[in-house]
């Protein structure tokens, strides 16, 4: 089985060096993709040097920052073309504690098509968030959950692993949203096509270095769609029909 980490990175040359000594050190067959929006602070030059010292590094530059959704879609089709088995998504910020990688590489192999590493099952859980974080983060997931009725607890996490088979079916470029609604717009997805999703739990850690690219917009964008989303699930059912659009 070959593995990828795509890893989106935006004005993260304080953590990158770190997150990809991190990974190379767990021991685990597992190469990375690096999607960097040109940023101005030369992470990509910094990821650069780390693959030609370590290997395994690759880093897809593209033009100037166009959100996370576009980075992912952007990253899952080189990884899926590149022709992996395992495809893992997971922030640059060091919020994601790249230890758990092993534990959701034996959940795909005993059977899951996804595993969500989750802020939202026992054992998971936000470090240093402030309070309104914490809210946002965990009114969001339940709206999210309910709205659509999907069973996973943390739908926006951007720790996870996919059988790089069950992402091809859904076909991750013809998703649409810019910011971390992708994840859910993924998760639904992949609810909808029948796939078996697991989740196991992650302890997210706020970033120390850097700073974070959340904002006002990528906030409502997401409200938005799930109600969107949510609405034409509706109509659907009262067709009689799965709507995954
Ligand atoms: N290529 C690319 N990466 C991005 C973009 N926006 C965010 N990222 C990266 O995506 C990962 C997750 O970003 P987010 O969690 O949405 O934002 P954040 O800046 O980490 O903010 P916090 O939620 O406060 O941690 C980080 O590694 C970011 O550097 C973007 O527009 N393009
Ligand atoms: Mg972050």
């Amino acid at each position: 089985m070959r593995h990828v980490i795509v890893l989106p990175t935006y004005n993260e040359r304080d953590n990158i060096e770190i997150h990809l000594r991190t990974v190379h050190d767990l021991g685990v067959p597992v190469d990375v993709l690096v999607v960097d929006d040109a940023s101005p602070d030369g992470t990509a030059d910094a990821a650069r040097r780390l693959g030609e010292e370590l290997g395994g590094i690759s880093v897809l530059e593209r033009p100037g920052k166009n959100g996370l959704g576009s980075a992912y879609r952007a990253g899952f089709e080189r990884a899926l073309g590149d022709g992996y088995d395992v495809v893992i998504s997971m922030d640059a910020d060091l919020s994601h504690d790249p230890s758990v990688i092993p534990t959701m590489l034996e959940l795909i192999t005993a059977g899951a098509d996804a595993v969500i590493g989750s802020r939202y099952v026992p054992g998971g859980g936000t470090t240093d968030w402030p309070f309104h974080r914490r809210q946002l983060s965990k009114w969001g997931n339940a709206y999210t959950r309910t709205a659509l009725r999907l069973s996973p607890h943390d739908c926006t996490s951007g720790f996870r692993a996919y059988r790089a088979d069950a992402l091809r079916v859904i076909d991750p470029t013809s998703t649409h949203a810019e910011g971390y609604a992708f994840l859910t717009e993924l998760v639904r997805r992949l609810d909808r096509a029948g796939n078996t999703i697991v989740e196991t739990p992650i302890v997210f850690r706020d970033r120390e270095r850097g700073k974070s690219k959340m904002s006002g917009r990528i906030v409502v964008e997401s409200m938005w769609l799930v109600t969107t989303w949510a609405a034409t699930d509706a109509a659907a059912r009262l067709r009689g029909r799965v709507s995954t659009s």
